[in-house]
C-alpha cells in the first residue's frame, strides 16, 4: 500500500510540473489497439490504481466474441482518470478509449487519426462519420474539422496489445508514423508507450513465442531499453472470478500500472513541436481559393469600368 501511495504522490508531483507547461490544462492520453486486447480494462485498471477506492467499471469492457462493431468507432473520454468527483484536480489526465479502429489504416483513416491527435475531432464523434465527411470534401471545405481545441489534443499515445493475440503489425506501424511523423507536412511528435496486457495468460520465463512477440512490439514502437513499456495484468474476471474487486483494490495490479503512469506523466518527456498547427494544404494550392480570387478581380474590373 505504501508503494501505491508513494507512486501516486510522485504522479501528482509530475502532473503539477507538466500542468504549467500545458497552460494548466490536463494532458490527454489516448489508448489505441485492436478490438479485445484490453484497452477498456486497462483504463479501468488505471482508474483504480490512481484512486483510493475499489475497482469500478467506467469503460465498458468485454466484447462479443472479439467482433468489432463495424459502424461505430467512437472516442470515449474519461476526464480526471475516470473519477472527477474523487480527484477534484483539474490536472489529472483525461484518458481516451479509441474503439474499433480497423487493423489496416488505409486511405482517409490515417488522416482521421492525425486529426484526432491534433484535437480536431469533437467529442463523441463516430470516426466512420468523419471518414464519410472527408471522402466527400476537399481540403478547403472542411469547416467541421478545421478548428483545433487544445484540450482535445492528444499528448501521449498508449498502444495496447495482448499477450495472447496476434500483433497487428500494420496498425502498429501506422500509429507510429502518424504519432511521430518523420516526413511530410505534419511535425507534431507524440511520445508513444506500449502495454502488453493479459500477461497472466503467458509465462514469459519459458514462452519464447511470447518473448518474440514482445520484442517485435517494442521494436516497432521504438520502446527497446526504455521504461515506456509495461507487461500488465488488468482487473478482470480471469484473475478475480468472484468479483471481489468491487469491494477492494489489489496493489499487485495497481503498482505496475502506477509505475507506467509516472512515466506517462514524466515532465521530461515532451511532445515535439507542441504548438504545431494541423498541416492543411497551403491555401494557394486550393481550387476554391483561385475561384474566389477570380471573382474579386472581375468585380474590381467592373467597378473600374463603371467609374
Ligand atoms: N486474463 C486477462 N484477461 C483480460 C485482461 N485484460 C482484459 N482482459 C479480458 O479481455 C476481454 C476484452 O477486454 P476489453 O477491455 O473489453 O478490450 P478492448 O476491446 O480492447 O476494450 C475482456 O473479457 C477482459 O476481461 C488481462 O490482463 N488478463
Ligand atoms: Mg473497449
Amino acid at each position: 500500500m505504501d508503494q501505491k501511495r508513494r507512486l501516486q504522490a510522485q504522479i501528482k508531483d509530475n502532473l503539477q510540473k507538466i500542468g504549467s507547461r500545458l497552460n494548466g490544462r490536463p494532458m490527454t492520453v489516448a489508448f489505441i489497439g485492436s478490438v479485445g486486447v484490453g484497452k477498456s480494462s486497462l483504463i479501468n485498471t488505471i482508474a483504480t490504481a490512481m484512486g483510493t477506492g475499489c475497482w469500478q467499471q467506467h469503460a465498458y469492457t468485454g466484447g462479443h466474441g472479439g467482433q468489432a462493431d463495424p459502424v461505430t468507432t467512437v472516442i470515449r473520454r474519461y476526464p480526471q482518470c475516470c473519477r472527477p468527483e474523487e480527484h477534484r484536480n483539474p490536472l489529472f489526465p483525461t484518458l481516451i478509449d479509441v474503439q474499433g479502429l480497423p487493423e489496416h489504416l488505409e486511405g482517409p483513416w490515417s488522416d482521421v487519426l492525425s486529426l484526432l491527435f491534433y484535437g480536431r475531432i469533437p467529442e463523441e464523434e463516430n470516426l466512420h462519420d468523419v471518414i464519410g465527411y472527408l471522402q466527400t470534401r476537399d481540403d478547403i471545405r472542411r469547416p467541421k474539422y478545421i478548428r483545433g481545441r487544445d484540450r482535445l489534443k492528444v499528448d501521449r499515445v498508449v498502444v495496447v496489445a495482448s499477450a495472447t493475440q496476434l500483433l497487428p503489425v500494420d496498425l502498429l506501424q501506422s500509429i507510429v508514423e502518424i504519432a511521430r511523423p518523420i516526413q511530410g507536412r505534419s511535425r507534431r511528435g507524440i511520445p508513444i508507450f506500449g502495454v502488453m496486457t493479459k500477461s497472466d495468460l503467458v509465462d514469459p520465463d519459458v514462452d519464447t513465442e511470447y518473448l518474440q512477440k514482445e520484442q517485435r512490439f517494442k521494436d516497432i514502437l521504438g520502446l527497446q531499453g526504455t521504461p515506456r513499456f509495461l507487461r500488465c495484468i488488468n482487473y478482470c474476471s480471469d484473475i478475480d472470478p468472484d468479483n471481489n474487486m468491487i469491494f477492494q483494490s489489489y496493489p499487485y495490479l495497481d503498482v505496475p500500472v502506477l509505475r507506467l503512469m509516472t512515466q506517462i506523466c514524466d515532465p521530461a518527456i515532451e511532445v515535439v513541436h507542441q504548438r504545431e498547427p494541423y498541416p492543411y494544404q497551403h491555401l494557394t494550392r486550393e481550387k476554391t481559393f483561385w475561384i474566389l480570387m477570380a471573382v474579386v478581380v472581375i468585380f474590381l474590373a467592373f467597378a473600374l469600368l463603371l467609374r
